[in-house]
């Protein structure tokens, strides 16, 4: 069987941390007098998380000093890991594991390429830290999703082309960097929202074994 390399975000893909980004992210908007929807937090999605708060203060056209900044910042991200600090492997999205275990036994490249600067505490907190030969995320790159650097640094540590790289993103901004990297980009959520993906499944559930093979084949 040929080795391809399979990189994973991690937020939307392997697990659902939206939800507390959403709760950490309120708390502060909300002091600040803005009004802050799920919807809104739509818009944070594969964002980083310096970007996320100016999002946040443009929906309220609210001016800030960079050290105002800095210390709302410092406290979302203390908020989160509070958060976080409590995940378990229960929060693996459904069907992760079947493909993780499928890849590691047909010897495939696994590697993580995750805009979150938190990407290795939350993988050994849902302990799949092991499953990844390679892990590159906010702390390892200069330039956000949709620039393709955090999934070309993640192939070129596997020692794949770009060609030999598969990419699962929740992000259109991440759809779009794995599609301008030339990666074989495969959307998990919405066919819609994500249409610019060369493949679309609403979850990793509906990812089988021939689905792989055919990708590693191809
Ligand atoms: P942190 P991904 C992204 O992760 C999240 O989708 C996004 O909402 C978050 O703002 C960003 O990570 C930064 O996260 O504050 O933990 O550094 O989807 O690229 O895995
Ligand atoms: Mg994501």
């Amino acid at each position: 069987m040929k080795q391809k390399a399979f990189i994973f975000d991690l937020d939307g893909v392997i697990v659902d941390t939206a939800k507390y980004h959403y709760v950490a992210w309120k708390k502060i908007a909300n002091r600040l007098g803005i009004d802050f929807t799920h919807e809104h937090n739509e818009l944070l999605k594969g964002v980083s998380r310096g970007r996320s708060l100016d999002i946040i203060l443009g929906l309220g056209q609210v001016e800030a000093s960079q050290a105002e900044k800095d210390a709302w910042l410092a406290e979302k991200n203390d908020d989160y890991m509070n958060s976080v600090a409590n995940m378990a492997a229960d929060e693996i999205l459904d069907g992760v594991m079947p493909v993780l275990e499928w890849l590691k036994a047909n010897n495939q490249g696994i590697a993580l390429g995750s805009a979150s600067k938190n990407a290795r505490p939350i993988l050994e907190r849902v302990g799949i830290i092991h499953y990844f030969d390679v892990i590159v995320d906010g702390n390892d790159v200069a330039n956000a999703k949709p620039d393709p650097e955090v999934f070309v640094r993640a192939a070129q540590l596997l020692g794949k082309p770009a060609e030999d790289s598969i990419v699962f993103e929740d992000s259109i901004a991440g759809i779009q960097a794995a599609n301008i990297a030339h990666m074989t980009s495969v959307g998990i959520g919405d066919a819609n929202t994500l249409h610019e993906a060369k493949h679309n499944f609403n979850s990793f559930a509906e990812i089988n074994i021939h689905f792989l093979e055919t990708l590693v084949n191809s």
